[in-house]
């Protein structure tokens, strides 16, 4: 018998995804000069997706081992990954991972991170009142899903100024002070997805001084470590500080942009506890979430990542790696900046594209003038202006530029 046709009748239709319909719209449109600046993935000045020099070295070493077999890996991941993971946002000479304080899970890159870390504190957190989370505003737009998902309802916290194009730092620590004891507060490891607004270390110093006064839980997203400044131990020095601290925290670590493992959903979630116990018992408790979501994660990513951080010759090699993107990316926006200032001089001050720092640059533009560009120079970003400087390169940051100025204009 045929399906009833009222069964589905209830399910609202979602509209598209609001970074993944730019790159659908992107590759489905046929016009020369397109630019696509909507997803955070690196391009090379060809805007070509690169393929790290490491990660071929090591693909191969892998295809070569005849040892490797396809069975599943332990419920909680690849142990020779999730410890040289903790080990690289933690630092090596982390006494939270010496005194075994530390309990990595390997995930399904930083979403999953994200996800299982939410769903551990929606079940185990001590919450006082209702199951809320404080979230930067703005955020990486996916958080909100996130969070509602596993029944933690999203608040959010000042954190851009958009009259400053900054930090609205004052607004960010009166949010900390102002909410309940023991609240949850999201925070961006480095390389703040969608602003490239980071606080600077004293400013996160005050940041770990009230989040110690009040309690409160830190949940720190990483998915830009080595991205910010090119060197991965200065892009983990929030998270080190804070563990230093004595702050309470989770961190979910991603190697989609660091390695260029998009499409292997390569990552972690590492909590960090206050005794070895107390570790134990929070990993056996990830550990019972993780096997009715997805059992075990896959092998393959990590142990190319497991290589990469294990072999000090591959490690320095990545490194290496990690420098020639955030160097071409550092480049684009010295080059727009002046662009901008010098050649078109474009009206506004445009010192945050150089000052602001990561993957992206919110460029303060509006989301009519966002629309412009999209519509009428075929240049794809998200409406609240972000772009993904890695979508810049050499023989279209003109183009760019030039639609930039028009629009800023109202010329276009
Ligand atoms: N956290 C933040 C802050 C991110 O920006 C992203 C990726 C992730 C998840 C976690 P993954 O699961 O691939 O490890 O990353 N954000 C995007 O780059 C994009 O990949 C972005 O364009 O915003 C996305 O998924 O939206």
């Amino acid at each position: 018998m045929a399906e009833s046709a009222e069964t589905w009748n209830e399910v609202p239709l979602a509209p598209p995804d609001s970074i993944f319909k730019l790159t659908a719209a992107y590759k489905s449109d046929p016009f020369p000069q397109k630019v696509n600046l909507g997803v955070g993935a690196y391009r090379d000045d060809d805007n070509k997706p690169w393929v790290l020099p490491v990660v071929k070295k090591a693909t191969q070493l892998l295809v070569n081992d005849p040892t490797l077999d396809h069975e599943y890996l332990p419920i909680t991941g690849l142990p020779e990954f999730t410890s040289a993971a903790a080990k690289l946002i933690l630092g090596a000479d982390s006494p939270a991972i010496a005194e075994g304080r530390v309990s990595s899970v390997q995930t399904i890159s930083g979403t999953g991170a994200n996800h299982l870390g939410a769903l551990f504190l929606s079940r185990f957190y001590h919450w006082d009142g209702p199951k809320r989370v404080y979230l930067s505003n703005p955020t990486w737009v996916n958080h909100f899903q996130i969070f509602r998902n596993v029944g933690v309802e999203p608040v959010e916290y000042p954190y851009y100024d958009p009259k400053t194009i900054g930090l609205d730092f004052d607004g960010f620590v009166g949010s900390l002070r102002s909410a309940p004891a023991r609240s949850v507060f999201l925070l961006h490891a480095c390389a703040h997805n969608p602003t490239g607004v980071d606080p600077t270390a004293e400013q996160w110093k005050t940041i770990a001084d009230v989040i110690l006064e009040k309690k409160h839980y830190a949940f720190f997203d990483c998915a830009y470590q080595g991205f910010a400044s090119g060197d991965l131990d200065r892009d983990a020095s929030a998270v080190r500080y804070f563990v230093q601290r004595g702050v309470p925290l989770l961190v979910c670590q991603s190697f989609a942009k660091n390695a260029g493992l998009y499409g292997e959903r390569v990552g972690a979630l590492h909590v960090v506890g206050p005794t070895k116990e107390a570790a134990d018992r929070v990993k056996s408790q990830l550990s019972v979430l993780q096997r009715s979501e997805i059992s075990n994660p896959p092998s393959h990513g990590a142990r190319i990542m497991a290589l990469i951080m294990n072999d000090p010759e591959l490690f320095e090699e990545w490194k290496r790696d990690i420098k020639t993107m955030a160097g071409r990316i550092i480049d684009m926006r010295r080059q727009l900046h002046r662009l901008l200032t010098e050649e078109l001089k474009t009206p506004g001050n445009w010192d945050h594209i150089i000052n602001q720092i990561g993957m992206f640059s919110f460029t303060g533009i509006s989301p009519d003038q966002s629309k412009a560009l999209t519509e009428r120079a075929h240049i794809y970003l998200t409406p609240n202006g972000r772009i993904s400087m890695a979508g810049l390169n050499s023989k279209n940051i003109r183009y760019f530029a030039e639609n930039l100025d028009k629009a800023v204009r109202g010329e276009l």
